[in-house]
């Protein structure tokens, strides 16, 4: 239960209407009556609940985050790592990539001090000046599936803060900084991105990173977002099929940097979790 973003809404509004399956839709909540508004949304609160903040004509969707063992629903990450071998850029331009960016940028991960965030195969870094956290989809599954992964990101404080605490067992801080984690790696990145063409008949955009980590380590990546579960699958399929045309298939799965990083600088901490079967 994440009381911060319940009152962030609550006390905002001068009615919180709610609309649920199950519920009367358009119930009328009074400002401040904060109990009977938890009390509700306890026993409902395994589907999209949507909150609309009468006074700002503004329309919110709170997703099933405020069940304790539920996950919010954004958009899914699939991806899927090759080693970018020396003729990578010309099979990208050969298959009519852009280069859309290149960008440097230092990611700080941290954890427990006994790693109970990366077990759980949560992964919580500041990017630049920007808190994200990334977690699979489905609870208790890991991201890795095979040599592709699927992870959920959110990038805003209050729904990271609510994960973290749910994760680690503690009530939720006012703020990421309070939960006095440690850092677990850090280095800089430069990334160039690629997108690949849009395919006749599919809307899904197709990108491609190659990263250079300052520790001497290099990773190519390809990405495609989807919305829903059903989809990754396919997803996954496109990614092994890209893989190939780019010739840098290999059936199994490519260590990205964090992992790499941790054989390199934290080796207790690679063993750990490599025996836990995270990385
Ligand atoms: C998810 C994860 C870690 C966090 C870093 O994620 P990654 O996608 O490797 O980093 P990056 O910089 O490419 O993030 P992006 O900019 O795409 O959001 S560290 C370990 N994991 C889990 C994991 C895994 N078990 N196996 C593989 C192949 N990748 C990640």
């Amino acid at each position: 239960m994440c009381e911060s973003f319940v009152h962030t809404y609550v006390l905002l509004s001068e009615h919180v209407k709610c609309c649920h399956i199950g519920l009367p839709t358009k119930t009328a909540m009074p400002r401040g009556n904060l109990p009977m508004f938890k009390e509700t949304f306890m026993r409902y609160s395994t589907t999209t609940i949507i909150i609309e903040i009468s006074r700002q004509g503004d329309q919110r969707h709170l997703e099933d985050e405020m069940a304790p063992s539920s996950h919010l629903s954004a958009p899914i990450e699939v991806e899927r790592k090759f080693i970018p071998g020396p003729e990578v850029e010309k099979s990208l331009n050969a298959i009519g990539a852009k280069l859309l960016k290149e960008i440097t940028f230092r990611d700080c991960y941290y954890d427990s001090p006994d790693l109970r965030l990366a077990l759980a195969d949560y992964w919580l870094r500041k990017r630049e000046d920007s808190w994200e956290l990334k977690y699979p989809p489905q609870i208790g599954a890991r991201g890795l599936t095979g040599a592709s992964t699927q992870y959920l990101e959110v990038t805003q404080e209050n729904q990271i803060i609510c994960k973290i605490s749910e994760v680690l067992g503690v009530p939720s801080p006012p703020n990421i900084e309070a939960f006095g984690l440690g850092e677990l790696a850090s280095f800089v990145t430069r990334r160039r991105r690629f997108q690949l063409p849009l395919e006749e008949s599919s809307k899904t955009k197709v990108v491609v990173d190659l990263d250079e980590a300052d520790f001497g380590f290099e990773v190519g990546e390809v990405e495609v977002i989807v919305e829903t579960q059903e989809e990754v699958q396919n997803a996954m399929q496109k990614l092994e099929d890209i893989c190939k045309k780019l010739g840098v298939f290999q059936e199994s799965a490519v260590q990205g940097k964090v992992s790499m990083f941790l054989k390199l600088n934290r080796a207790e901490h690679y063993k750990q979790l490599i025996e836990a079967h995270v990385i």
